[in-house]
């Protein structure tokens, strides 16, 4: 049977039973996500704060194999940057603990004194934010071997979701919504821009996923490693810009610009500029891919609260590459003129060799 979160608390971690405090948390639309505050058991009186999470079973097939990779990830970032948080193990000494329905369960340390942002994000945010994503994929380049196995089979690779796509197409009992289906149709062809290659990624590099220094624009901690697997680098810098770089469908560039210069500077890559431009507009096609088949699937991927939520959140997409298209040429003009960045080489030309 599927657990509850307290019965989870309870027989995975604190078996002496202490009321606790669960509230959700969280905007994602894959795991369950808990607050957890414990009494104080310190001096000062300070209450104890945990995250509870359910690993989706909808999402990931194997949640063991997540949890396996997001173990060797938090070793091979012990005294690195960026921080990652740190997972509570359970009183059986494991990772997770497993209820009778096999669903997987693990609770993090919360992470006192630091903050979520919120859009608009200043630059020096912005900045800081491509940093912690370029450094973490840096710090990925050394990652022993065995490779990490993927998580979840063809993921962020648009090629594969317009495969997918094609599939729901021929057995979907709603309309299609002809502008969405024509916008994707017209756009195929990116499939080929950014293939998978076997670059470690983060895998979801939304601003969510960052946890910033309450005091500072620094960001403390870098979250979310169940998606961390071979992939093309340039998907981490596409998604993290996507997430930050627009308000209301306005296009920040001076937001673009200091996350590219971030971001290139932790990772250590050639700042090629075509990539760096064509990113966005590509993760956030096919993510509206992805919205859009699962809305015409039934709502099988991403939690909805409403039929109609997962067309809306292409739309969003679809407005959001249409805002990226139109300042193509003006975003390629400004960071060609910034010498951090290399304006010379087409990422096609490198990519086979970098
Ligand atoms: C999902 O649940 P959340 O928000 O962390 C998705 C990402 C998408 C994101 C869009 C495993 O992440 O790929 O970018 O929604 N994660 C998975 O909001 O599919
Ligand atoms: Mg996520």
């Amino acid at each position: 049977m599927i657990a509850t979160p307290l019965a989870a608390l309870r027989d995975g971690w604190f078996a002496d039973a202490q009321p606790v405090e669960l509230r959700p948390l969280g905007e994602g639309h894959i795991n369950d996500t808990f607050l957890v505050t414990r009494p104080p058991t310190d001096p000062a009186g300070n209450p104890q704060r945990f995250v509870l999470q359910a690993l989706s079973r909808r999402v990931f097939a194997d949640p063991h194999r997540v949890m396996d990779n997001v173990c060797r990830v938090l070793e091979h970032f012990v005294d690195a940057v960026p921080r990652l948080p740190a997972l509570v193990k359970t009183v059986q000494d494991r990772s997770a603990w497993v209820d009778g329905a096999d669903d997987c369960w693990r609770l993090w340390r919360f992470r006192e004194h630091s903050r979520v942002l919120r859009r608009p994000v200043g630059i020096d945010e912005a900045r800081s934010a491509g940093y912690a994503f370029g450094a973490f994929q840096r710090q990925m380049q050394s990652f022993p071997e065995p490779k990490l196995a993927p998580t979840i089979v063809g993921f962020l690779d648009l090629g594969h979701y317009l495969r997918e796509y094609d599939r729901i197409l021929t057995r979907t009992g709603l309309e299609v919504p002809k502008a969405e289906h024509r916008f994707i149709e017209l756009r195929r062809p990116l499939a080929g821009r950014f293939p998978p290659r076997g670059d470690y990624i983060h895998g979801d590099c939304k601003l969510d996923n960052l946890l910033f220094a309450e005091q500072s624009d620094q960001v403390d901690c870098v979250l979310d490693l169940d998606t961390v697997m071979p992939g093309h680098w340039a998907w981490d810098f596409g998604d993290l810009v996507r997430s930050l770089a627009t308000t209301e469908g306005e296009l920040r560039s001076d937001l673009v610009l200091a996350a590219a210069r971030g971001f290139v500077s932790g990772s250590g890559r050639v700042g090629e500029v075509a990539a760096l431009v064509d990113a966005p507009g590509y993760i956030g096609l096919m993510l509206a891919v992805r919205f859009f088949s699962d809305h015409l699937a039934g709502n099988q991927y991403f939690k909805v609260d409403a039929p109609g939520d997962n067309l809306q959140r292409a739309r969003e997409q679809i407005a959001l590459v249409e805002s990226f298209e139109q300042h193509r040429h003006s975003l390629f003009e400004m960071l060609s003129a910034d010498p951090l960045f290399d304006p010379g080489l087409s990422s096609e030309l490198i990519s086979d060799n970098h």
